[in-house]
């Protein structure tokens, strides 16, 4: 009567199981995952956030302006690569649309490269930043985000896999061409749509 152990252990938390993508379990945590260090942070007085690439107006924000960018907030479910699935995620912060007003990105800006810490990349097109789930997240379920899960700037793109939800974000790339980021080197699928379970490029 269940097609898995994993669609019926949400039918009985009292979700709809045709929200959890293929091969994916629910978990009522929400777990850590990331490559490399958690970025730390003494005060964000050196802290800036950049936009550049196909942009009119390339633009630095430090975390004072930033947070004065007009502020949205969505609720969405987030599926990571390694099977775990995690529903109505509440997030707030500063949706793109306010940030393209700034910088008025150029016809030719087709793609985004999310760069983050230590040199960690993410790549989607840029119609996934523009979607009205997608968000510059400061909190996460109410609160500060915390330092291990991207305080004090977080992406979030719904849709795809959670890799390409850069935590320690500090700046935003447009690009006329796909760039693969980090994961996307490793091997993982730059598609990543968790409906079509495209987690490995082969
Ligand atoms: N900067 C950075 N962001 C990252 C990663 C990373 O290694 N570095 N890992 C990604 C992966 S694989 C996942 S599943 C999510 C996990 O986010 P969470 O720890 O908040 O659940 O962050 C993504 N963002
Ligand atoms: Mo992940």
């Amino acid at each position: 009567m269940f097609r898995s152990r994993a669609e019926k252990k949400v039918v009985e938390l009292g979700y709809d199981p045709a929200r959890l993508p293929p091969g994916q379990y629910l978990t009522e945590k929400w777990p850590v995952l990331h490559a490399g260090g958690v970025a730390e942070y003494r005060g964000l007085s050196t802290w800036t956030f950049k936009v550049f690439g196909e942009v009119e107006q390339m633009l630095e924000l430090s975390w004072e302006q930033f947070n004065e960018l007009p502020r949205s907030e969505n609720t969405q479910d987030i599926h990571c690569v390694t099977r775990w699935s995690h529903f109505d995620m509440h997030f707030e912060g500063v949706h793109w649309r306010e940030l393209a007003k700034l910088v008025k990105p150029k016809p030719t800006a087709n793609f985004v490269v999310a760069h983050a810490e230590a040199g960690f990349t993410s790549n989607v097109p840029l119609s996934f930043l523009e979607d009205d789930n997608a968000l510059l997240a400061t909190h996460a379920d109410g609160a500060a985000l915390s330092p291990e899960h991207g305080y004090p700037l977080r992406l979030v793109i719904p849709g795809k896999y959670f890799w390409k939800s850069a935590k320690w974000l500090r700046g935003i790339e447009l690009s006329s061409v796909d760039k693969p980021g980090f994961w996307e080197r490793y091997g993982y699928n730059n598609n990543a749509d968790p409906w079509k379970e495209e987690r490995y490029a082969f």
